[in-house]
């Protein structure tokens, strides 16, 4: 007779996360390293008795978090696995309803940013008989639908355990997709609230330690016969690095390559800090953010190697950039290789770098050097808009980039992940992070959280714009709660900086766009708000410094710094020369409209899309 151990499913499924384990390179990580969780009715005698029953602290097993909103949760969650470069994540337990739908916007982040997170929210009895219970959706169409169904399309693997049966292959499934470099994202197992509590006889082989080996597959032999070709044949060449050259750890391989080719390296969002930014290949940040350096070789370039990068419209600006180049495309996900009708490789993006290392090719002379001066000239660019004597957004970036040297800058929406993108310099793959594939206000503070507990040796520098921290400023509390130290830089302008400017370019007049109270011709331009946010920071129990200028802005920082706690530094920008964009991005103007600023705006639109190379 088998061995078996009597659990409940919820039991069961607490055990077997902490005996899972990710390895790559012949080291060992946690795969689930903590659970973060609210409860509700839904996953308290559930969920929440499992984790209290190996003791509830941060020594257990598989360490409790409180958070304190399930959509912050995801984010930190998140956080915390891109920061670990997709070996380790957390899992993330909510209640029925509300709880779990509060999940579904971090699970599209996770999921479009393609990082791993577990998300266990509770469901609707499996029995039915007390049906509708409490938050049940009742759909009359069919009992089988529950809120839990909106977590579908924005997982990589959902699935609903509606009997203990069904747990052990649900699992495997589940920790295979998290560590699959080429699948993984969000996945959901939808508990319901009996079945969490339903004891079951479960082999011990479920709970042996099980290691999941994160695979670096190799290029083909054929496609990398068929890349060196190209290569060969390029003379204008441009690597474009993202995230995935940062999660495969090729950052070392990609150096090496671009060094011996002479080839430029320009970076996306998710890619940025791949090469140290003085790397004499480095030409920055490349798209609708990016420098004048990559954006101009990219309308140059012949042959476009995107390296780990999903070729999203702030890279690509919206197909408008790309002029005269072909596409080799290294990646681990055969749906992004072959995006714009690439040549591809299949591949882990450092096994690939170090495959086609051995061709003999080299770019022309020319165009290196050319990169370089471009490189150089940016970086004279940049260091103008750092040197303002006045605060404005760049000056404030300026001092921290400084003081934050050797920390994580960590930021999402608003204005500011453009301004970062093209100036900030950074010296090591972990030092940058943006989350731009959802580009979502309120991830600053909650992804912070997850930063810092995934690299508790590193500063975490969060920047969070007015708009982002009024969405989502309560995780400042779990923070607090777990001695977490976070330097919070809050940058007031008064509203939505970018999306002003992006009003006003399309004709749109700023609606809505600046927090202000209800004017007498019933706008919304009158009186500024009364809303005091540093005082909003402190009662969530950080500390709070002002800066006023770049001087007290310094000496807060280093303040900030030096103390082991949470603390918000609270800064008033005011408008100034920051860096435009050098490339386009396609945001569909009206066609007809009353306004003259409308129609000006649809004239440079269709002006605009006429370099677009559309579908391919
Ligand atoms: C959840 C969410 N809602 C809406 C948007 C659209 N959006 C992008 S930036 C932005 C304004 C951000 O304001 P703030 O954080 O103050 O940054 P600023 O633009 O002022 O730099 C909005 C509304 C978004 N990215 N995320
Ligand atoms: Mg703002």
């Amino acid at each position: 007779m088998r061995n078996t151990t009597r659990l409940t499913v919820a039991q069961a499924l607490v055990r077997f996360l902490a005996q899972q384990w990710t390895e790559r390179d012949g080291v060992e990580h946690r795969l689930i390293a903590g659970c973060l969780g609210i409860f509700g009715h839904g996953n308290v005698a559930g969920v929440g008795q499992a984790l209290a029953e190996q003791g509830a602290g941060t020594h257990d097993p598989l360490p409790y978090y409180l958070a304190r909103n399930e959509q912050a949760m995801v984010h930190t969650a998140v956080g915390y696995a891109r920061q670990s470069d997709r070996l380790s994540t957390l899992a993330c337990t909510s209640s029925i309803g509300p709880g779990a739908t509060n999940m579904v916007t971090g699970a599209a982040l996770a999921t479009i940013n393609r990082l791993p997170v577990l998300l266990l929210p509770g469901d609707l009895f499996a029995t039915r008989v007390a049906s509708p219970v409490l938050q049940e959706l009742e759909d009359p169409r069919s009992y089988d639908v529950s809120v839990n169904d909106c977590l579908k399309p924005v997982s990589r693997f959902w699935d609903r355990i509606n009997r203990p049966e069904q747990l052990p292959a649900a699992l495997l499934a589940a920790m295979r997709v998290l560590t699959d470099p080429a699948e993984t994202g969000a996945v959901t197992l939808a508990l319901p609230q009996d079945v969490q509590a339903e004891a079951y006889d479960w082999p011990e082989e479920l709970f042996a330690r099980r290691v999941w080996r994160v695979a670096r597959p190799v290029p083909e032999t054929a496609a990398l016969a068929r890349a060196a070709e190209l290569l060969r044949g390029s003379r204008r060449p441009l690597i474009v690095a993202g995230g995935g050259v940062k999660y495969s750890r090729a950052c070392a391989e990609l150096a090496r390559f671009a060094g011996r080719h002479g080839v430029p390296v320009a970076e996306t969002q998710a890619g940025k800090g791949a090469l140290p930014y003085d790397h004499p290949c480095a030409v920055g940040a490349i798209g609708h953010t990016g420098t004048r350096a990559a954006d101009t070789l990219a309308r140059e370039a012949d042959l476009v190697i995107g390296i780990g990068t999903r070729y999203s419209d702030f890279t690509t600006a919206s197909r408008t950039l790309f002029r005269q180049a072909g596409f080799l495309n290294v990646n681990v996900a055969a749906f992004d290789a072959a995006k714009h009708a690439a040549e591809t490789l299949v591949a882990d993006a450092r096994e690939a770098l170090k495959a086609l290392d051995d061709v003999d090719w080299r770019a022309d002379p020319g165009w290196t050097s050319r990169a370089a001066e471009l490189a150089a000239a940016w970086q004279a660019e940049t260091d103008r808009f750092y040197g303002g004597t006045e605060l404005t957004q760049p000056v404030v970036l300026g001092v921290l980039n400084e003081v934050a040297a050797g920390g994580v800058v960590v930021n999402a929406a608003g204005s500011m992940p453009g301004d970062l993108h093209r100036l900030w310099r950074a010296s090591d793959p972990g030092q940058y992070h943006v989350e731009y594939g959802y580009s979502c206000m309120g991830y600053e503070i909650a992804g912070g959280l997850g930063v810092k507990l995934a690299a508790p040796e590193r500063e975490v520098f969060v920047l969070v714009g007015d708009g982002s921290y009024l969405m989502m400023a309560q995780e400042i509390a779990t923070a607090v709660q777990e001695g977490v130290k976070l330097v919070i830089v809050l940058v007031d302008n008064q509203g939505f900086a970018s999306i002003g400017a992006l009003s006003e370019s399309v004709g749109a007049l700023r609606l809505g766009t600046a927090y202000r109270k209800r004017g007498p011709g019933g706008r919304l331009d009158g009186e500024r708000l009364p809303v005091d946010l540093a005082a909003n920071a402190a009662s969530l129990g950080a500390d709070v410094l002002t800066a006023a200028d770049p001087q007290t802005l310094r000496a807060a920082l280093a303040k900030a710094v030096a103390s082991p706690r949470t603390t918000v530094v609270y800064v008033e920008t005011v408008p100034g020369p920051a860096p435009a964009a050098e490339a386009w991005w396609d945001v569909p103007v009206a066609e007809v409209s009353g306004l003259a600023e409308a129609r000006a705006a649809r004239e440079r639109y269709d002006e605009a899309k006429r370099d677009q190379r559309p579908y391919l």
